[in-house]
């Protein structure tokens, strides 16, 4: 079925139609289409997807309703300082981090005035702060909570992992359960995701630790991300309380035990495909070269030894961009997206959409619906535009999408059909 309907988006390109009443867009797709912008509002990144082929028509094919996902936004919540990550609790309230270092409530559709007590100190420079939040798979018998953070200062910080307990109204007993060992300077490439696994270890992204001219151990950081005593560039994979699973990929080498795989930049998008078991990575690249990677155990993603990007002064990185033993990335965005936020959707409200990958883009502004083959090779892309800096985008357990917008006044954003 899967089959067929990717052959039915294959052979056509549709219309798009868009229309906004109030802050309510209700947007009619066509599989395959690509959306074209009004001038005012097409970032100065353009897009690296061709426009569509067809000119927008009020004639629509007669099975358009077999082909096509209509859907509205609705913003749910508004006020959210830079919120970076959401997780769902059991009971349907959502946990929201903002970057600055709060954790927050939505309870029933309503933000609870007053932030969550108990979140560590974090380090909130430049790209630096609460980052992830991640709720424990069995929440309902031991009610742990995860945040993701950097910690430290300007001249010496690194990205951590607490974990704690909360009780509906506040975290107690937040424990750091796994930092970077190396500290580092500066606000950029913390990362961080973490996603859960079905055997109930967790993986979490490492960024590199910046851009040059940041230095760590007599070269530039970035060169961390090759290097397999060191947690920065990598993912790692983790028991729920922090310590290596004894069958992680390099428990017997002279390497860092918590390491799955290596050779990122700084990845803030993961996630986990139960229909495929696969894992899903987006990655910024530097000027260019974005990627989505399917990311497995023991692999090297080859930063910053091969790479489509470029250093944002417009010089050369690498001249490679493929290498024996490095994977090559499933997608690359030139120019940047900037990609965070990653979901697979597995629900049943958007037929169209099932076992399609979503990807927020910061510089983009939209949403990237990303449709896969049957092995794993990205086949179609469609633009959803959101108009503000996406940050992160999920699905919540009742099989809608949510997104976050990186705005000092950000905003949860809703899509249903
Ligand atoms: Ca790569």
């Amino acid at each position: 079925m899967l089959v067929a309907k990717r052959s039915r988006r294959l052979s056509r390109r549709l219309e798009c139609w868009i229309k906004g009443i109030g802050n309510t867009v209700i947007l009619l797709v066509s599989a395959g289409c690509t959306f074209v912008q009004p001038a005012s509002t097409i970032p100065t990144a353009a897009p690296a997807i061709s426009p569509p082929a067809a000119v927008p028509s009020p004639n629509r094919p007669t099975d358009i309703a077999t082909t096509n996902q209509t859907f509205q936004t609705t913003t749910v919540v508004e006020g959210l300082e830079h919120p970076w990550s959401m997780a769902w609790l059991p009971d349907g309230a959502m946990l929201i981090t903002e970057r600055p270092g709060r954790l927050r409530i939505v309870r029933e559709g309503v933000l609870n005035p007053s932030a969550i007590a108990g979140v560590p100190d974090v380090f909130a420079v430049g790209q630096g702060g609460l980052m992830d939040v991640s709720v424990h798979p069995r929440f309902a018998q031991n009610r742990f909570v995860y945040l993701t953070y950097s910690h430290g200062t300007e001249a010496a910080n690194r990205t951590r992992i607490a974990r704690a307990t909360f009780d509906g109204q506040a975290l107690s007993d937040v424990q750091v359960i796994f930092e970077v060992t190396q500290a580092k300077e500066g606000g950029q490439h913390f990362g961080s995701r973490i996603v859960w696994l079905p055997d109930g270890t967790m993986l979490a992204s490492i960024g590199d630790g910046g851009n040059p001219p940041t230095q760590l151990e007599g070269e530039l950081i970035r060169q961390q991300a090759q290097n397999l005593q060191s947690r920065l560039g990598k993912i790692a994979r983790l028991n729920d309380e922090g310590s290596a699973p004894s069958d992680n990929p390099f428990v017997n080498a002279t390497a860092d035990a918590v390491i799955w795989s290596y050779g990122h930049r700084n990845i803030q998008g993961l996630a986990f495909d139960p229909l495929t078991n696969r894992v899903w990575a987006t990655e910024h690249g530097s000027r260019g070269g974005d990627e989505l990677n399917l990311a497995q155990a023991g692999q090297n993603y080859g930063w910053p030894i091969v790479t489509h990007s470029r250093e944002y002064s417009g010089g050369v990185i690498s001249d490679a961009q493929s290498r024996p033993g490095m994977v090559d990335p499933k997608q690359v965005w030139t120019p940047a997206i900037a990609p965070s936020g990653l979901a697979v959707y597995t629900g049943d409200r958007f037929a169209a959409w099932k076992g399609d990958l979503f990807a927020g883009g910061l510089v983009s502004q939209d949403l990237r619906r990303i449709d896969l083959d049957n092995a794993g090779n990205v086949v179609d892309q469609q633009i959803i535009p959101i108009g503000q800096r996406v940050r992160d985008v999920r699905q919540s357990p009742d099989g809608l999408l949510y997104v976050l917008t990186d705005e000092p006044n950000g905003r949860l954003i809703r899509l249903e059909p």
